[in-house]
């Protein structure tokens, strides 16, 4: 059995992309694993939130991880803030990490644009991620690609720390999605679709109502050639609905292509309204019945507490490598 950690930001609504690309790994990961599943609440103050919403976001978050399937028996489901422990790593990681490795994340330097202001937090960022990962001794990390630069850092930390304080960490290792579990921007199909995009219509999210996945798909870019075909590179509209309906429907997309030979844009669009409100159409109920359930709040507080357990010895090793306390 090995151990899974993973981690969203409660920075706003989760949509397709993030459930197709992470969190449905989340849930097949736990059937043979123990998992880890955690809202990284400290990671989203690195840029400002308003506190009443991060409060709202982090329930939501945690609604929605069991909401497609995450069940509290198989695996931890917990808030990052509740478990001292992310904290007091962070410190010890943080006196053993470089600037110059910190100053090269792409991350980074996208959210800071060379800012004098720029918070300090988020130039740590990555160390608080290494923290979160190490302080489980997890083997395996699911993420995104654009993750594999911060898991890089956190292995290097882990093996600098084992070199030089003899074996204190397990060196994890991400698990990456394949190019096609990329879900793009409906508007945009060069972009990946993203929770911050100012366009409502560039997403579908998790909880929108019926009618507004019906506009967002019917208004999503295609090409004019007419065919229902994959091609990424010259039909990258009809080949991220194609990537989004085999998904969901779990047809291969040849399946598919095969299926809507010799029609046109329209009915394909028009069926993937259908399956994809289908899809969501659970989620969104069992959303409905967690969100404002003592069950949630049991699942947190008791998630922390396991969390928490586990962390508690690792922070006795790492304080005992390290010569702190008594
Ligand atoms: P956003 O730009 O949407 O805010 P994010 O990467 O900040 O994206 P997170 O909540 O931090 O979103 O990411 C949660 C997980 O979802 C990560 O593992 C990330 O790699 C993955 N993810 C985000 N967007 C997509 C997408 N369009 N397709 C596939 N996976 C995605
Ligand atoms: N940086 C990640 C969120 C994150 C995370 C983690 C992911 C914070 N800590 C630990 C995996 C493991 C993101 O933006 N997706």
């Amino acid at each position: 059995m090995k151990r899974i950690f993973s981690g969203v930001q409660p920075t706003g609504n989760l949509h397709i992309g993030n459930y197709l690309g992470a969190l449905r790994q989340f849930v097949d990961l736990q059937e043979e694993n123990e998992c880890f599943y955690c809202v990284v609440d400290m990671h989203s103050i690195t840029v400002p939130q308003d506190p009443k919403l991060l409060r709202s976001h982090i329930l939501d978050i945690a609604a929605l991880y069991m909401a497609v399937g995450l069940d509290p028996k198989k695996a931890t489901i917990f808030v990052q803030s509740q478990v001292s422990g992310h904290a007091e790593l962070n410190w010890i990681l943080t006196c053993n990490a470089y600037t110059g490795e910190l100053s090269r994340m792409t991350q980074f330097k996208q959210k800071s644009q060379n800012k004098e202001s720029a918070p300090a937090g988020l130039f740590c960022y990555p160390i608080l991620m290494a923290a979160d990962i190490l302080l489980y001794d997890a083997d395996i990390v699911p993420v995104g690609n654009d993750q594999k630069q911060h898991i890089e850092l956190t292995r290097d930390l882990a093996i600098r720390i084992n070199n030089k304080y003899g074996d204190t960490f397990v060196v994890p290792e991400g698990r990456f999605l394949k190019a096609g579990a990329r879900v793009m921007a409906l508007d945009d199909p060069t972009a990946k679709m993203s929770k911050s995009a100012p366009n409502e219509m560039s997403r579908i999210g998790l909880l929108d109502e019926p009618s507004k996945i019906k506009k967002a798909i019917m208004r999503a870019t295609t090409d004019s050639e007419g065919v229902i075909r994959f091609d990424i590179e010259n039909k990258p509209g009809i080949s991220n609905l194609l990537n989004i309906y085999s998904a969901f429907s779990g047809k291969s997309v040849e399946e598919i292509e095969a299926q809507y030979e010799g029609q046109g844009y329209g009915s394909l669009k028009k069926d993937l309204v259908e399956i994809t409100v289908d899809a969501l159409t659970p989620i969104q109920q069992r959303f409905k019945e967690i969100r404002g359930s003592q069950l949630l709040t049991d699942t947190l507080n008791e998630g922390a507490a396991r969390a928490d357990a586990v962390a508690k010895k690792t922070m006795a090793r790492v304080k005992e490598r390290f010569g702190l306390g008594l």
